[in-house]
């Protein structure tokens, strides 16, 4: 399914005279306080988010998955989905591969439909927590960090094979999340499955190509329940730090303890230049995968704020991965990853609001409460016309969710694919 220029325009027509009484107004707003407008609308233009290939079709979990129907069930689909995505939000210009659940049949077929959709390929994800019908090693017991030296090897040549199709397809970045861990005390020596996964690690690492990313993501548990090997960002720091300059550690948003300083350890991350990337999501208590921004989007912004200073001053910090990682058992995706798009943009756009050099002076001045103030008048601005200005100018629709409904594009994916099309992924 295609969505003409027309078709957005025509969904724009509805708003477009309310969109641009409060985009003047708030754009008057924000030039008399001296913030360089164009310069904002810029950077939220220029802001891309890679979409996960495996979050375009209903997710769920051991209890249940319930279709929404019209799910994208080949590679191909997936990019038109995120072409569709692309087009309404001009934001989602990228897609994240998860191998071997979406490997490319034909790579130059895959390519060029890409490139026609304005799309690019983001890193790809390695999958060493479920085994493959025709592997000879199981990873029941874990994967790079295993006691058997030939499961081991067996996970190091999968992503060696992960950063050939990488490269065919033009990714320039390696995401390795490990399930490793154990169920029960006693079960694994944590040592020897640290030492295990540092070694496989180097061993991959030597594998990249020069202009390549390895980008480690940690989670404190699930599916292992006592122990995960890589389980926070102090290991995962540790772990990047041993195997070189292109080792950066990865943010899975969900995978943190309740209450963590997720911000502070973005900033500290950024500090050492070891900040890869991020997988936005949100959650309530474990990795739940929902909707960015629709339980703790205070949070977002905090991180946001602690990103945009750290872009500033951290200069030996690589430019960033921005990659949704969510899942969506209840939710129509694209409707999902419209909001989630939509809260990104909206805690960037916040935080690029703040005033760093004034909130510099009265952190210096311990001015406690002038510090709250700074961050909140940022915060407490609605910045929606900025981002819908962002998408108007650069061809998208002023309001995306709405555009989606009104051309009742759901329904005509549902004509093309059938009810019953099912997407490969979690
Ligand atoms: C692990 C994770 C990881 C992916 C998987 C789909 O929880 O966040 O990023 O490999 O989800
Ligand atoms: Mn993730």
């Amino acid at each position: 399914m295609k969505i003409k220029q027309s078709h957005i325009q025509d969904t724009n027509s509805k708003s477009l005279q309310s969109h641009e009484e409060s985009f003047d107004f708030l754009a008057d707003k924000l030039n008399n306080k001296g913030v360089n407008v164009n310069n904002l609308i810029a950077k939220l233009k220029e802001f891309q988010v890679a979409i996960p290939s495996w979050a375009l079709g209903a997710g769920g979990t051991r209890f249940g998955r319930f279709s929404f129907y019209g799910e994208p069930s080949s590679l191909e689909q997936k990019l038109e989905d995120i072409g569709l995505l692309n087009i309404l939000t001009q934001t989602a210009g990228a897609i994240s591969l998860h191998i071997p659940w979406d490997i490319p049949e034909d790579y130059n077929t895959i390519k060029e439909l890409a490139n026609s959709l304005d799309i690019k390929f983001d890193a790809v994800n390695s999958n060493t927590f479920q085994d493959q019908k025709k592997s000879k090693e199981s990873y029941k017991y874990g994967s790079l960090s295993n006691t058997s030296e030939a499961v081991r090897q067996q996970a190091i040549q999968h992503n060696i094979d992960v950063i050939n199709i990488g490269k065919k397809l033009g990714s320039k970045s390696l995401t390795v999340w490990l399930a490793d861990g154990s169920c029960f005390p006693g079960q694994n020596n944590f040592q020897t499955a640290f030492q295990n996964t540092q070694d496989s690690l180097k061993s991959i690492y030597k594998e990249l190509p020069n202009d390549w990313k390895m980008l480690i993501e940690y989670k404190p548990f699930e599916p292992n329940f006592y122990s995960t090997v890589i389980q926070d960002w102090g290991t995962s720091f540790m772990l990047a730090d041993e195997c070189g300059d292109r080792a950066f550690s990865l943010v899975d948003l969900g995978h943190h303890l309740p209450n963590s300083n997720i911000e502070q350890i973005v900033s500290i991350l950024m500090l050492k230049g070891k900040l890869g990337g991020f997988h936005f999501n949100d959650s309530k208590y474990g990795d739940d995968d929902l909707t960015v921004g629709c339980i703790k989007p205070y949070a977002l912004f905090l991180i946001f704020n602690e990103l945009v200073y750290g872009m500033e001053n951290n200069t030996r910090n690589p430019d960033l991965a921005w990659m949704i990682d969510a899942s969506h058992n209840i939710k129509d995706p694209i409707e999902d990853l419209i909001q989630s798009l939509e809260a990104i943009q909206e805690a960037y756009a916040k935080a690029l609001l703040v005033d760093q050099n004034e909130l510099k002076m009265a952190q210096n001045k311990n001015d406690v409460v002038a510090c709250q103030e700074i961050l909140q008048n940022a915060y407490r601005t609605d910045v929606r016309p900025l981002i819908q200005q962002a998408r108007f100018i650069s061809g998208g629709a002023i309001n995306p969710l709405q555009a989606y409904r009104l051309l009742n594009i759901r329904e005509e994916l549902i004509k093309e694919r059938g009810r019953h099309s099912v997407a490969t992924g979690l």
